[in-house]
């Protein structure tokens, strides 16, 4: 059985969650403690010399970076959520790139210097705070333009691409990010956080994240 590595904070874990639980692919979840330092051990940095979660393991074969790891698990179960179709699956890496390289990291950046400093102890990066709001002024009408055009981001099928943007927006709600202002956005996400292989992992990310920041704050 595949282990993944991640921690219920990391977008980029549960993005490999929810792909693992659409595609039915059974996992061992091993909670990976970032505030206490787990992801600097010595055995840890064997798996991902970066410290960085998720990490998967398949038997004796290891593999970081989400993105790599949700393509992986869908070769693996030869899924249409990547296309074997050359046009296809090149629209589906640009949207997964689009979704992690902007819009994932300027939320990353507006949720850290809105919230997660807090608990990291960390200062507030004024500038990266603001180029994170002007990243998503700026990305956020791009999505919504695609969305209304097609049901999902790279066509009319679900793929890898709707998954990364669907965990890369997660910590929208805890950092005051606004996306009711785009209603093609708003209905996609409403309907992707309905289904099972969302559900198993969160009924709300909102409120989970809400009650991990009480504690830890
Ligand atoms: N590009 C990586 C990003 C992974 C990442 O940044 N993980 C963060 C949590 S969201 C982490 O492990 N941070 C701990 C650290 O940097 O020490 C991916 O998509 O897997």
């Amino acid at each position: 059985m595949i282990t993944l590595y991640g921690n219920e904070f990391s977008s980029p874990s549960n993005k490999v969650r929810y792909v693992a639980n659409a595609l039915g692919i059974e996992y061992e979840y091993k909670h990976v403690d970032l505030m206490g330092g787990a992801n600097k051990t010595e055995s840890y940095l064997k798996l991902n010399p970066s410290g960085k979660v998720p990490v998967i393991q398949d038997g004796d074969f290891t593999l970081f970076e989400s993105n790599a790891i949700i393509r992986y698990l869908a070769r693996k179960v030869s899924s249409s959520l990547y296309p074997q179709d050359l046009k296809r699956g090149a629209l589906v890496d640009q949207w997964m790139d689009f979704a992690s390289l902007h819009v994932a990291q300027a939320v990353g950046r507006v949720f850290f210097n809105r919230v997660a400093y807090k608990f990291l102890n960390a200062e507030v990066d004024p500038r990266s705070l603001s180029d994170g709001l002007q990243f998503l002024q700026r990305f956020l009408p791009v999505l919504e333009g695609a969305l209304a055009k097609s049901a999902f981001l790279a066509g009319p099928e679900l793929s890898l691409a709707d998954f990364s943007l669907l965990a890369g927006l997660d910590q929208a709600e805890v950092a005051g990010i606004e996306l009711e202002v785009y209603p093609a956005l708003s209905q996609w996400r409403k309907e992707l956080i309905a289904k099972d292989f969302y559900q198993k992992c969160f009924s709300s990310y909102a409120a989970m994240l809400h009650a991990l920041t009480q504690k830890a704050s």
